[in-house]
């Protein structure tokens, strides 16, 4: 059987944060300088993305870094540099929140679609279209931003890419016939817990939720029984993998990058759309960028 859209660009994302981390030097202009106060800011993945980078830049001790979902955005804020993210640069909130921008604060748009509407709104624009897809829900795309992002914090990513290398290969044993799915992350991994959970909604119609991995103990563990997993992101928590044990459910992580934990993410999606039947290809109800008709409120 042939491979979905989706599978193939799962297993380009190796060779894509490569390419990401050798173009990072050329954009460092574009992006925050040390000091800066920041705000990064996208929708749906995009703005997962916004979330993982932003506490990396607060973590790496860069300034402050907020991240907002661009319907969201306090606009009135002093900021000096907004990053926007938006793999189409059509997104109507992304579009909006760059046209109020305009003249009050420097913008930068990260983008895989080149001559995208954000090209001509952004002050700068830096371009992944070696990370485009042809499949609505986004993978590559957004780990390749991850990618640029980090090695722009000056982070080696030789071996994270190697990580991702083994999670286009790790067994993923019988985690595909759980029936649902919580993950959890701290810091930057937070955003991709969020990530994982999305795409396993977007691409195979899963019910996921996803938490700061702390917080899973102040309500969210009370669906955990079996059958049912708990995926961490990164490290886990003290004690978490006991009190996750004594529910019945499956307690999942490993040693991987976190990044490349995500691959694994995206690879568990497209195996729970084959065991339901679902083209990933195709996620029900779902564009590849959403256009609104209708302003904000
Ligand atoms: C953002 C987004 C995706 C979502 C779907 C619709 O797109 O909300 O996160 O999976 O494909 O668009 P973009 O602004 O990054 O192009």
């Amino acid at each position: 059987m042939a491979l979905s859209a989706t599978a193939v660009e799962i297993e380009s994302q190796p060779d894509c944060w490569a390419q990401a981390v050798e173009i990072a030097p050329t954009h460092a202009a574009a992006l925050p300088a040390p000091g800066e106060r920041v705000a990064v800011t996208g929708c749906g993945t995009s703005w997962f993305v916004a979330m993982a980078y932003a506490s990396l830049r607060e973590k790496a001790g860069q300034g402050v870094t907020d991240a907002f979902a661009s319907s969201e955005f306090p606009v009135d804020r002093d900021y000096d540099r907004v990053v926007v993210i938006s793999r189409s640069g059509t997104t109507t909130e992304v579009l909006d929140l760059l046209a109020a921008l305009k003249g009050r604060t420097t913008t930068v748009a990260i983008t895989c679609t080149l001559e995208s509407k954000v090209v001509g709104l952004a002050d700068h624009v830096i371009e992944l279209p070696f990370a485009d897809e042809d499949s609505v829900v986004q993978t590559r795309s957004a780990t390749s931003a991850i990618a640029l992002l980090r090695a722009s914090l000056g982070e080696d990513l030789t071996a994270a890419i190697a990580d991702a290398k083994t999670a286009l290969t790790e067994p993923l044993g019988n985690l595909p016939e759980a029936e649902q799915f919580t993950f959890l992350g701290l810091g930057w991994t937070i955003g991709l817990a969020h990530e994982a959970g999305l795409k396993l909604r977007e691409a195979c119609q899963l019910w996921t939720e996803s938490y700061p991995s702390m917080e899973y103990r102040h309500g969210p563990i009370a669906i955990a029984e079996p059958n049912r997993v708990t995926w961490v992101f990164g490290q886990a928590p003290e004690g978490l993998a006991e009190d996750v044990a004594r529910t019945g459910a499956t307690f999942f992580t490993n040693d991987l990058d976190p990044l490349a934990q995500l691959v694994l993410a995206h690879r568990l999606a497209t195996a729970v759309a084959e065991r339901k039947g679902l083209d990933p290809d195709r996620p029900r109800h779902l564009t590849r960028s959403v256009i609104l008709s209708t302003t904000n409120p």
